[in-house]
């Protein structure tokens, strides 16, 4: 009680965070999760962070799907739990994993991340982000903006450009009225690709612009890795992706069906194990 009235008296935070400094070095190599750990050892459990001295204007839940990444995951955090204090945000982070025996379902676990994280916090702000992208430049804000930002614009594996216009897939940026406004992903993408342009099909049907940020400040690495067992290309989404206008309110959020087989409380993030089901 005495602590949460000491918040209220806090002044917002600066729209831009006074101590950032600009680009980075983003190393692909083994991290050890203990060393992680000793670092980031004042976060609150479930990877849960916020400024001290000031309130933070967003609530940002930040949701990863998952399986089978570790190596990745442990990069993942090492660079972002200190990025997203410095950027002071009020964030927690959710780890999303699909259980083994299914074909991976990329978007399916994106809603339920949302849907997971929202029991937790009044978060307002959704940052949909693949393990695999690190940020190289801490002025690139992970904040929600006046339209669903895509903030995986300028990618070192596409030589800092994007590969084409209407691209929306790795990370992706979403207030709670966006996200809700789009009915969340479709359910209905089993296996690698078409998900990410279904969504920007249905950010567009809701008469909403994609915002990007300045690529010479959004630049990131996406660590080069083979595909995973378990999520084959489908190359049978064409009809998904044009018919975003018109299934999107039947499928999403409000279609979601899975089951929680575990939610763990990691020090650095929760970790939600998930039967989302299979194909048919
Ligand atoms: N993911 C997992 N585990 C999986 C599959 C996917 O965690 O088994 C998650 C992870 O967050 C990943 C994201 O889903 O970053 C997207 O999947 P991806 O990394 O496979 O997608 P990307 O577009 O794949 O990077 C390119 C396919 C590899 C091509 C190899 C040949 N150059
Ligand atoms: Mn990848």
């Amino acid at each position: 009680m005495k602590e949460d009235s000491k918040m209220e008296e806090l002044s917002l935070c600066p729209e831009f965070p006074p101590n950032l400094t600009g680009p980075f070095i983003v190393e692909v190599k083994n991290i050890s999760i203990m060393d992680v750990m000793t670092v980031n050892s004042h976060l609150q459990e479930g990877g849960r962070g916020k400024p001290k001295y000031c309130k933070a204007q967003q609530k940002i839940a930040i949701i990863i799907p998952f399986r089978n990444r570790e190596p990745h995951l442990a990069i993942w955090l090492h660079y972002m739990l200190p990025f997203l204090q410095k950027q002071q945000g009020d964030f927690g982070i959710y780890v999303v994993e699909q259980i083994n025996n299914t074909t991976f379902n990329r978007a399916k676990l994106m809603n339920v991340g949302y849907s997971e994280a929202i029991k937790d916090y009044d978060y307002n702000c959704f940052i949909f982000s693949d393990v695999d992208i690190i940020p190289m430049d801490d002025r690139n804000l992970y904040r929600c903006s006046k339209n669903p930002k895509h903030m995986a614009n300028s990618l070192d594996k596409f030589a800092f450009r994007l590969p084409y216009q209407t691209i929306f897939g790795g990370i992706v940026a979403f207030t709670q009225e966006q996200f809700i406004k789009i009915n969340g992903f479709s359910n209905r993408f089993w296996g690698w690709g078409g998900e990410d342009d279904e969504l920007y099909n249905r950010v567009v049907a809701a008469g909403m612009k994609i915002e990007r940020p300045d690529p010479k400040i959004s630049r990131a690495k996406a660590i080069l890795h083979h595909r995973d067992p378990g999520n084959e290309k489908t190359g049978k989404s064409f009809h998904l992706i044009n018919e975003a206008a018109k299934f999107m309110h039947m499928d999403g959020l409000n279609s979601l069906e899975y089951d929680v087989i575990k939610r763990i409380r990691h020090k650095l993030y929760t970790k939600i194990t998930v039967n989302v089901g299979s194909q048919e």
